[in-house]
């Protein structure tokens, strides 16, 4: 029997390419019951564009929809094309933090700020996966890596935080070990306007895991545990974001989207 999820994948690509114990594949399945919960049955009025890195690869090949592989950092500028010249498109970008935090990150500041009609799903592994492992934006404080071999001393950036205060409709954080909650935070973002971000903290195992020595599977029940919900959370600290991981939703409103904005414009024009 086909597995229930199969229709949404390029069958004819597996296996995929990425190593044993990533967290990309459960954020794909995790993304695929959405779709599945929500009676989307195929992609056809779907577009995935996603930038250059491991994470970039799960749209693009392995998604059954139309997709734009672009180059590193990019993938945000070329999604907000596709939406303002085919609006009744659901455009979804998909990328790793390097991508979308560090190169990337100007674009995702103003496409927050204008709130845009896009889903971006970034997944934080929290290194540079496919070109080694070297240090990102996102690389915990104190972290070795090959760029970093004393330990990083950059502070980590709370993406969350700053792509809410930005302007975003939607904002939430969930790590690989809390497939439910993913879930469920893709079907309340698929259904909402404007700009919506989803952070996934994952591993990487080739860099990260096999590196500190412990299994895919001890890094995430070791994430889970570090996981404290922003709703327990008097006041969400800085110091609380470097020493934790805080999961949970960071906004989520339903202020007017730039295409409508933009549709008034050429209205009024
Ligand atoms: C303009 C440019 N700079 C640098 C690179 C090299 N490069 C390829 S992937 C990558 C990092 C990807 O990291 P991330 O977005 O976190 O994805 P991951 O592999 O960790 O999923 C870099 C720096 C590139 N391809 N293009
Ligand atoms: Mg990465």
């Amino acid at each position: 029997m086909k597995h229930p999820l199969i229709n949404y994948l390029r069958e004819e690509l597996l296996p995929t390419i990425f190593c044993p114990g990533c967290g990309i594949g459960i954020v794909m399945k995790a993304l695929f019951q959405a779709f599945k919960e929500l009676n989307i049955d195929t992609l056809d009025n779907f577009v995935f564009v996603s930038g250059i890195g491991c994470s970039a690869w799960m749209p693009s090949p392995y998604i059954k929809a139309d997709s734009i592989h672009t180059i590193h950092g990019r993938a945000i500028p070329v999604a907000i094309g596709v939406k303002l010249v085919r609006p009744n498109l659901n455009v979804i970008v998909v990328g790793g933090d390097g991508d979308i935090a560090g190169i990337g990150g100007n674009h995702l500041l103003h496409a927050a700020r204008r709130n845009m009609d896009l889903l971006t799903i970034m997944i934080n592994n929290q290194v540079y996966g496919m070109t080694g492992g070297q240090v990102a934006p996102t690389t915990p404080f104190g972290i070795k890596t090959p760029t970093t071999p004393y330990g990083n001393i950059d502070y980590p950036l709370d993406t969350c935080s700053v792509v809410a205060a930005a302007g975003a409709n939607y904002v939430a954080r969930w790590t690989v070990s809390h497939f439910m909650q993913l879930k469920n935070t893709f079907k309340k973002a698929l259904r909402k306007r404007g700009f919506r971000y989803i952070e996934v903290i994952s591993q990487c195992t080739s860099r990260m895991t096999n590196r500190m020595n412990i299994s895919p599977g001890e890094y995430m029940k070791q994430i889970l545990k570090k996981s404290i919900n922003i709703k327990k959370l008097a006041l969400e600290t800085y110091d609380e974001y470097l020493n934790n991981i805080i999961v949970g939703e960071y906004t989520d409103r339903d202020r007017e989207s730039y295409l409508e904005l933009i549709s008034k414009v050429v209205e009024n024009a």
